[in-house]
């Protein structure tokens, strides 16, 4: 079949300057390259809270389920099985999981690490805080901890995750009692911060693909390390 190119294109493509079409290629690259490079950006996380609530034990879960996602749909198990033992965090714990052909790295700062958090606030994007939801008394000193974590300079562009966790225990409170404990409209209402709340069971394994949902929708490369 002639697939000879009508006179009026040829005509067309002679009077563009050569020029053009290079820098049109060029152009054509860098976007490739800038999407491929956004694409495989890393993105910084905090994950802070007293210690004792289960962030350790949300990492392991969160890279049960993130390993779970590259087996097939036979190979994958609905059950999470027992919860994982878990030791306390000396120092900086550093975990790295891939979802969605994305990387994110959480730093989990030990709890006794409080008064030195804000020195990790520049090289992280979003944070996630946990609490024990079991322990009311515990909420309501680690909220103070949070709204200073809010009010930080450097805190002000991240996408913050709080969750109440351990709602599996007999005694837990319902987001709506902890909500009037803390004040928690008040705090919605007043920090600048994009602060999404989730209810979780690390032991239960409930909560994960939600937060996997939020690392996907939030913690975009559109806001990571700074
Ligand atoms: N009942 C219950 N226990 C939990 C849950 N999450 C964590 N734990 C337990 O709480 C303890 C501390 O967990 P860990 O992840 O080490 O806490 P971290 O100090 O915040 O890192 C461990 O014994 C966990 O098994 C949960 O959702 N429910
Ligand atoms: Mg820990």
């Amino acid at each position: 079949m002639n697939r000879s190119i009508p006179n009026s294109a040829r005509e067309f493509f002679a009077e563009v300057p050569s020029a053009i079409l290079l820098v049109d290629s060029f152009l054509g690259y860098y976007i490739l390259f800038l999407l491929l490079a956004i694409d495989m950006t890393e993105v910084q996380l905090l994950l802070l809270g007293p210690e004792e609530v289960g962030k350790t034990l949300m990492l392991k879960r969160l890279q049960t389920v993130t390993a779970q996602q590259n087996l097939t749909q036979a190979q994958r198990s609905e059950n999470l099985g027992e919860a994982p033992p878990t030791i306390p965090t000396v120092g900086v714990n550093l975990v790295t999981l891939t979802h969605n052909k994305r990387k994110y790295t959480f730093r989990e700062l030990g709890g006794a690490m409080g008064p030195i958090w804000q020195n990790y606030f520049k090289d992280s994007s979003s944070l996630v805080f946990v609490l024990d939801s079991s322990k009311p008394t515990q909420i309501s000193s680690s909220c103070i901890q949070f709204l200073e974590v809010l009010s930080s300079k450097d805190t002000q562009d991240m996408s913050v995750l709080l969750i109440f966790n351990k709602t599996d225990s007999p005694d837990y409170m319902s987001r709506c009692e902890i909500s009037s404990l803390i004040r928690l409209a008040d705090i919605l209402a007043c920090a600048r911060q994009d602060i999404t709340v989730l209810e979780c069971s690390f032991r239960e394994g409930t909560g994960l693909r939600e937060i996997l949902k939020w690392l996907h929708d939030k913690s975009s490369p559109a806001s990571v390390s700074k």
